[in-house]
């Protein structure tokens, strides 16, 4: 057992288990559900494998990396105290800046005592005798507990294509997502970057600003939008304070948790000419308020989306100088099929001498040489490759994780064609288990997403404990009426259309995995109010005895 056995169960005065609950990763959700759980009585440990609390903001170090929501609602809202006390310093924080804030939590809530770091869970069984969770460890320590929480976060297992002469690359190759916390000295390299999704597309133009050369693979062009990053003075943080819970208010109304309010128009109700001049603006203000505050049909009605591509298309063709490469960057599918990133600067590092675009899209990367990359028909030179491929997302750190449930089921086996939840919060035949971010949540602004997940699952803990019951767990019905949901929710919008072009959200970004709808489509506000019904209904899609 570990050096945390000497905290007892407070809540359920169980003794037979070490913590009431586990909780499975270090990031957002993670400390969020310690200070929920805490705050109801109940003990928790909370198990990461890295060496530092951060979850995400913990792997992903590379240059650019920067949250593409607004600071001010990527944080936490639970406690007025820690929202007074900390200004972010700019619209989008970087990496270390988001890397800062958590550990403020973490050491402002004296959190780190019910911490292990540099753990690798190994499993996680339920063990239908005691009813309890018994977590493995590498090392062969088992620790037991009630429930368990799961913060395994959307974006942590990273996906690498599988080139296979990498061992064979004479030069140095990265992943974003596991990048060294040293750095990398891109100076006078010939560096060629791997994926033009959020990650690459924040990446590349900081690397050109001292590589000798960098070239861009890209396999599908994105819709970038402008950020518009600026710093945040007093002035800017008297105004976001002057009304804080206003802005959350905002947030938990909103379709993607956003602190926007809509257009209250649609393209069809204005001439061309105002058309343009409103996206004119919008792009001006940038990030995703271009979406939601300039007309509100653009994720439902394909002629107005077509419009704006249009629109974004003119914008990529008037920034980037080089017409052929202007081209290339232009996406010819529909804007939100696929998660659009915020660039700063991106199309405009095209016009630099020293970065160029490559095509892969008919012609894919095939392997490593020993000197760079190739394809079928053409090789090119490169001193570092830099692996920006993205995430076998949502899904995958699950699937890593060997949960097993009632009855010997692995969950591996269970989701084998997909998840199965009911409200993304807990799927049957595995009583306890809480999935604090996981599938079939809404698409959106994910430390919003979070909390109200968790504060779900705080209610339901709390309502188990109140009613003198040990055990909830998913209605297999539900679970059915709730997985069946999602593709008929998805078809309603335009991210349908993320069937072909490789999108993360319904895991057609990875090879061989199965492609489903792996995100609850119907809009965060009508999660979150799903999420309260059900709670104030007393779990009806849940067995509780
Ligand atoms: P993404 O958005 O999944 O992007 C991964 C990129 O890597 C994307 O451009 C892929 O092209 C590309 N990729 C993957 N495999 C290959 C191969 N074999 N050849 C060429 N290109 C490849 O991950 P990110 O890390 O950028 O962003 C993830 C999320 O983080 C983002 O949506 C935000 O929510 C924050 P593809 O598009 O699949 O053709």
């Amino acid at each position: 057992m570990s050096d945390h056995s000497d905290v007892r169960t407070a809540a359920t005065s169980d003794t037979a288990v070490d913590f009431d609950a586990i909780i499975v990763g270090a990031g957002f959700a993670g400390i969020r559900t310690l200070y929920e759980l805490r705050e109801r009585g109940l003990t928790a440990l909370v198990i990461e494998a890295a060496s530092d609390i951060g979850g995400t903001w913990f792997w992903n170090r590379y240059p650019g990396a920067r949250t593409d929501s607004e600071a001010w609602v990527y944080a936490y809202c639970f406690s007025k105290d820690l929202m007074n006390e900390w200004n972010w310093s700019e619209r989008y924080p970087s990496q270390p800046e988001v890397e800062r804030y958590l550990r403020l939590v973490v050491d402002k809530f004296d959190m780190r005592k019910d911490m292990m770091l540099n753990t690798h869970i190994e499993s996680a069984v339920f063990d239908e005798g005691s009813e309890t969770w018994v977590v493995s460890i590498e090392g062969g320590a088992q620790i037991r507990s009630r429930f368990i929480v799961t913060g395994l976060g959307h974006l942590s297992k990273p996906y690498r294509p599988p080139f296979p002469s990498l061992e064979s690359f004479r030069g140095e190759w990265y992943q974003t997502s596991r990048y060294p916390s040293e750095g990398v000295d891109f100076t006078g390299k010939r560096v060629a970057v791997i994926g033009t999704g959020a990650t690459g597309v924040q990446l590349t133009p900081l690397v050109a600003e001292t590589a000798a050369h960098v070239t861009v693979f890209q396999r599908t062009p994105n819709w970038v939008l402008p950020a518009r990053n600026h710093p945040l003075d007093d002035a800017a943080w008297r105004e976001i304070r002057a009304d804080y819970d206003g802005i959350w208010q905002k947030v938990f109304s909103q379709n993607f948790a956003l602190p926007y309010g809509s257009a209250h128009r649609v393209a069809a109700d204005v001439s061309a000419q105002e058309q343009q001049a409103i996206l004119e603006h919008g792009y001006e203000i940038g990030h995703f308020q271009f979406l939601f505050e300039t007309f509100d049909d653009i994720l439902t009605d394909e002629t107005t989306n077509e419009l704006v591509c249009d629109f974004l298309r003119s914008k990529i063709r008037e920034t980037v100088k080089d017409p052929a490469t202007a081209e290339i960057l232009c996406p010819k599918y529909p804007l939100l099929a696929k998660r659009p990133p915020l660039g700063h600067f991106y199309y405009e590092a095209f016009n630099r001498d020293n970065v160029s675009l490559v095509d892969v899209s008919d012609n894919p990367l095939v392997d490593v040489t020993e000197g760079g990359l190739r394809t079928a028909d053409a090789e090119y030179e490169a001193d570092i490759i830099v692996f920006a491929t993205g995430f076998d997302a949502v899904t995958g750190a699950y699937l890593t994780l060997d949960i097993v449930g009632r009855d010997g089921v692995h969950l591996h086996d269970k989701w084998k064609d997909g998840p199965r939840t009911n409200l993304g919060e807990m799927v049957d035949g595995f009583p306890n288990l809480f999935l604090a971010s996981g599938p079939h949540q809404p698409f959106a602004n994910i430390p919003a997403v979070i909390d109200r997940s968790v504060r779900w699952i705080g209610r339901a803990i709390t309502q188990l404990l109140e009613d003198k019951q040990t055990i909830i767990e998913a209605d297999v019905d539900a679970v059915d009426k709730w997985t069946d949901l999602m593709p008929e929710l998805l078809a309603r919008t335009i991210f349908a259309k993320g069937m072909g072009v490789h999108a993360w959200h319904l895991g057609s970004n990875i090879p061989g995995k199965p492609v489903v709808v792996m995100a609850y489509h119907g809009g965060a506000n009508n999660y979150f109010a799903a999420l309260d019904d059900e709670a104030e209904a007393g779990f009806p899609g849940f067995i509780r005895r």
